[in-house]
């Protein structure tokens, strides 16, 4: 593995720079060493699908590609590898579609409060037309983007404070959003303190209570251990966030076409096992965090609903994506005011 600067810089500087290979013998052969990077932790399905993937690919190409993975945040913040993906510092990098937001508007979408009631409206917007109508804006930035989308699941709100039952109880609540400006308009308009803290500095901000609340979904919850440091949560459901599986597009176009179709129905494949492992947690996950500590309670999401509206919330952000891209939405949710 080569080291450049960056990574040299943060080992210097005392972050541990630990990339997972799929064979270290067969990498240090191999004719294309690509870079994956990603907030979350090894342990998320997001990173164990993709070291699975990552073998499979170097397998499948007979030793000629070779992907490490730089997981946690390694090399970065999102912000951060967000630019690292576009200067091809790094080759891969998953981002959640709000925070791509700041590079191209509409790929916060799906974001929106409390659009998608049920998983299979997810998947059937995002792997048709609305999702097709995204990738198209992210290949507009010189970015490549696969087909499928990871989840990241439905997000619920922590706090070390009290629980959230009703929208009252968000009222002045200083609480952690990551970098985006869809996520500061919905918090805003439920009358909360939202920060913007990116993903790497979250543990550490609850911990010193530089804010008193966050929100994520329950396998990073459980897998970033977040539960040493909230007490409540609070299963809102409030919005559905996934990953975009990005790719520095020179990198991605020096590879033969036959590399790139491995690596594609790869990832793809990978993308697809990794949302039924979400699934499957969801199911699981309430429990172990319980026994971890943590009060839980359900929302009934109304309320939230009503408040967003009455703030202007949906009015305003159908004006801020169009019309196009409201109608592919609601094609799949349903009429959202
Ligand atoms: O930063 C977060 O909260 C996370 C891990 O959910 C995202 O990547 C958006």
């Amino acid at each position: 593995m080569t080291v450049d600067r960056r990574t040299f810089l943060r080992a210097a500087a005392g972050y541990s720079v630990q990339p997972v290979l799929a064979s270290l013998a067969q990498a240090q052969t191999a004719e294309f060493s690509l870079k994956f990077a990603s907030n979350l932790p090894l342990e998320h399905p997001l990173n164990q699908r993709m070291k699975e993937a990552a073998a499979a690919i170097l397998d499948q190409s007979k030793g000629r590609v070779e992907i490490a993975l730089f997981p946690s945040s390694q090399l970065g913040g999102d912000t951060d590898m967000l630019s690292q993906v576009r200067s091809g510092a790094i080759d891969f990098f998953t981002l959640s579609g709000l925070i791509l937001a700041t590079l191209v508007p509409v790929a916060s979408i799906n974001g929106l409060g409390f659009a998608f009631k049920e998983y299979a409206q997810v998947w059937a917007a995002m792997d048709g037309e609305l999702g097709a109508y995204v990738r198209a804006g992210i290949e507009k930035v010189n970015l490549h983007v696969f087909e499928k989308i990871w989840d990241n699941g439905y997000r619920q709100i922590t706090t070390s404070s009290h629980p959230v039952l009703s929208p009252e109880d968000l009222r002045g609540m200083k609480i952690r959003i990551p970098v985006s400006p869809l996520w500061t308009s919905m918090f805003k308009a439920l009358d909360a303190a939202p920060t913007s803290i990116n993903f790497s500095e979250v543990y550490s901000a609850l911990q010193t209570r530089i804010v008193e609340a966050q929100e994520n979904p329950l396998a990073v919850i459980q897998t970033a251990k977040l539960y040493e440091v909230q007490k409540y949560c609070s299963l809102s459901n409030h919005m559905w966030d996934g990953f975009w599986f990005l790719a520095n597009r020179r990198s991605w176009e020096r590879l033969p076409a036959n590399l790139r179709e491995i690596i594609e129905r790869e990832i793809n494949a990978a993308a697809l096992r990794q949302r039924a492992d979400v699934a499957r947690l969801n199911g699981s996950l309430q429990n172990a965090l319980k026994s971890d500590g943590m009060v839980l309670n359900a929302v009934d999401p109304e309320p939230f609903r009503q408040s967003l509206r009455k703030a202007g919330f949906y009015a305003e952000w159908h004006a801020k994506y169009g019309e196009e891209a409201w109608t592919r939405l609601e094609k799949y949710v349903g009429t959202l005011v």
